[in-house]
């Protein structure tokens, strides 16, 4: 199952105590002040990561921790500073503070972003002495780490997103147009998380379909739906036997809408599929059914090679 959210605590590493001591050996029996300084604790960073499924991590592990520096010790040993801890998301994640509302997206393998930074390590008590005071047993504690409550929001990085009902033949299409193998099925609901496939560089997302109602949680919901929202191009699949072509095409539409109105400035194109199923003169009819509804209309099968060949040009050359 794609994890595409997550929410989380992040806690950078809390500094070191500074240390209290004086030196003392068989040389010297009443020394001067010898408190090394606490370590930095450590902090957390946040890197993009090219794998969809890393936000897997967070089923389990809600809270993602670096190392507290290490106290100071005697003899002006300094404490060392904890380790920082990398994290991995993917690239396309949202990143929301949830208590500042701040949001950032995850957008290369290459930054390292710093979330949470460590406390500052204490001073010893030797970093206090002075003319005045040359036996200070003050020494600093180490500063508590920040710590972030956070929203993690995966939203797949697709060029063309496949939509429409349930059973509309969208992974079907996913299958034959990329090397992807999602799951297909001759009743609805076949697809329960996004499938991703790529055709000549260009990225296809098949989601579960919609159905009417879906902006208020029925079927599977409109949640699929924010991992469209960065495609250019729509396909709307819509099966060539539907009874009532303009209703089944408003239902989506609809849902789209209601989730989202950027989603209807998209450009979209509609394919009536499964057209081996009926006769030329049926398929023609249908066409022109969906070529008043979006002059964008194709027909398509699986099973026809011109088609699908048509439909790959349109696909590469629409982007
Ligand atoms: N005859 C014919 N059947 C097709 C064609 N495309 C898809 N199908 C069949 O239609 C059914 C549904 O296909 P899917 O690709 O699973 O449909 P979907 O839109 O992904 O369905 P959900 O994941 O449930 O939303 C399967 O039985 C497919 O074999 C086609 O071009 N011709
Ligand atoms: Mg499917």
């Amino acid at each position: 199952m794609l994890i595409d959210e997550a929410k989380i605590i992040v806690k950078a590493g809390k500094g070191g105590n500074g240390a209290s001591s004086f030196k003392r050996n068989a040389q010297t029996a009443k020394g001067g002040p010898d408190g090394g300084n606490g370590g930095n604790g450590g902090n957390v960073y946040f890197c993009g990561i090219n794998d969809i499924t890393a936000l897997s991590e967070f089923t389990y592990k809600k809270k993602i921790s670096a190392e507290d520096g290490i106290k100071g010790g005697k003899q002006n040993l300094y404490g060392r500073n904890g380790k920082d801890t990398v994290v991995f998301l993917p690239i396309g994640t949202f990143v929301t503070d949830l208590d500042t509302n701040k949001t950032f997206e995850i957008l290369n393998t290459q930054d390292k972003i710093l979330i949470v930074k460590g406390g500052k390590g204490g001073r010893g008590n030797n970093e206090f002495k002075s003319a005045t005071q040359q036996t200070p047993y003050y020494a600093e504690k180490g500063l508590p780490g920040e710590e972030k409550k956070l929203l993690l929001v995966l939203k797949l990085i697709a060029d063309i997103g496949l939509i429409g009902l349930p059973n509309s033949g969208k992974s079907s299409l996913l299958s034959v147009l990329t090397r992807a193998h999602p799951k297909i099925g001759d009743y609805p609901f076949t697809t329960l998380e996004p499938n991703l496939g790529v055709l000549s560089s260009i990225v296809i997302a098949d989601i579960p379909g919609l159905i009417e109602g879906a902006s208020d949680g029925k079927g599977l919901g409109i949640k699929f739906l924010k991992h469209i929202e960065k495609t250019k191009v729509l396909v709307h699949c819509i099966d060539i036997q539907s009874q009532d072509l303009p209703k089944d095409y408003e239902i989506v539409r609809k849902e789209l809408i209601q989730y989202d109105n950027k989603l209807n400035e998209k450009t979209e194109i509609i394919l009536l599929t499964k057209s081996d199923l009926l006769s030329k003169k049926e398929v023609n009819q249908k066409l022109k059914v969906a070529k008043k509804l979006n002059y964008n209309s194709f027909t398509m099968s699986i099973y026809n090679d011109k088609e699908l060949s048509s439909l790959t040009e349109l696909l590469i050359n629409i982007k």
